[in-house]
């Protein structure tokens, strides 16, 4: 349990960086990230957080500028209120969702600032997010996520890339009319990898009957295929293929994930912070799925060193037994903005230093900002 903490500067900080390469899923094609970084201030540390959420709502309904709006207008007001303070003092970092609470959704600006806070507690306490969270691994397995291509031949060549540099595990992005054939053709290729493939709610029920032809490829699981709203489809679905089905955007939180698990919607949830509201509730959808026994694993959304360090040290809760989207900092990124996130033998190493690990290097991180803002909320 963390000590409480007295918030007296959030920092909000817009940047942009290049991706090294176009990034395109069935809901469009990314060639830079615009992020958001919370840094809260206390008397004891400075803490970081990084919103997930995208320029556009098209993974979710989140997007940067309605979060960064949402954390100015209700969020940081409401953890500056005598209440907020007086919740924050007695309770740390586990008190920021009950504060937020009142506010729907938004579980990726709430995320970002929790975390922010944890990370400013954790520091000032020397204490690693990884044994806060009750991560157990040193190290954890990397996957990569692989973007749709235009070509089949273009698309071996970057997972023959991935392999080589030793990802343990390949995730492709499919959609209508890129499926059947890119897996048979990296199975052909490669053999009996680790592959998995992911829809981003590209799919409908009417569609079971192909999604079956996916099932000779033993494939680990397939990633939300249809609509995020759609959890009775999910339920229909899985009997009709054998390839086990993992939910991404429809687990809003741990409520929804034993719901899934109840209705038979999922056998496989991959857990993002951002999407569901923090580490704290991440831990409590591992714990739900654990009950369950069902997997677990954690996702990606482009993070920059910050947000993956973070991840890495989810990553390494017991219940974690698939290989995230955990991959290096230069798979997104020729430049990142802490030291570069490696992997070793196919595994990151977990941060063992105090709060997430690594920070922002401060002269990298002026030269990618695009906006920042200091909002003062000690109180004499
Ligand atoms: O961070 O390695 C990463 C990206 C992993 O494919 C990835 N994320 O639906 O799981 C997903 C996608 C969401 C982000 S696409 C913009
Ligand atoms: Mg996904």
């Amino acid at each position: 349990m963390t000590q409480g903490v007295d918030i007296e500067a959030i920092e909000l900080r817009r940047i942009a960086l290049p991706l090294v390469a176009p990034f395109r899923t069935s809901f469009g094609t990314q060639t830079d990230r615009d992020a958001l970084l919370v840094k809260v201030v206390t008397g004891d540390a400075e803490g970081w957080g990084e919103c997930v959420a995208d320029a556009d709502p098209l993974y979710s309904s989140e997007y940067i500028a309605t979060q960064e709006e949402v954390m100015r207008g209700f969020l940081i007001p409401a953890l500056a209120s005598d209440a907020g303070r007086h919740a924050l003092r007695q309770h740390g970092a586990p008190a920021v969702a009950r504060v937020l609470s009142p506010f729907k959704g938004h579980r990726m600006a709430k995320a970002a600032l929790e975390t922010a806070i944890l990370d400013a507690e954790l520091r000032a306490e020397g204490r690693s997010l990884a044994r806060e969270l009750g991560g157990v691994a040193a190290t954890v397995p990397s996957g990569v996520s692989v973007g749709i291509m235009d070509e089949i031949a273009q698309l071996l060549d970057v997972v023959g890339g991935y392999l080589a540099e030793g990802y343990v595990r390949i995730k492709l992005k499919i959609e209508p009319g890129w499926d059947v054939e890119p897996v048979r053709a990296v199975r052909e290729r490669f053999g009996d990898i680790p592959l998995q493939v992911d829809a981003n709610t590209a799919y409908t029920l009417r569609d079971a009957r192909h999604l079956a032809r996916l099932d000779p490829f033993d494939l680990l699981l397939i990633e939300q295929p249809l609509e995020e709203d759609d959890m009775l489809g999910h339920a229909d679905l899985a009997k009709l293929i054998s390839t086990p089905i993992c939910l991404d955007e429809s687990i809003l939180s741990a409520q929804t994930a034993a719901a899934a698990i109840r209705l038979g919607a999922c056998e496989i949830v991959n857990i993002k912070p951002g999407r569901v509201g923090g580490y704290l509730e991440a831990v409590r959808i591992h714990d739900v799925a654990a009950a369950h026994g069902k997997a677990v694993w954690c996702g990606g959304m482009l993070e920059t060193g910050i947000g993956r360090a973070a991840n890495v040290a989810l990553a390494s809760l017991p219940g974690f037994t698939l290989p995230g989207d955990i991959s290096a900092s230069h798979r997104f990124y020729a430049r990142d903005i802490t030291e570069p996130l490696r992997i070793q033998d196919g595994h990151m190493r977990v941060p063992t230093g105090p709060g997430l690990g690594p920070t922002p290097i401060p002269e990298i991180l002026d030269e990618v900002t695009t906006s920042v803002g200091l909002i003062d909320v000690s109180r004499p």
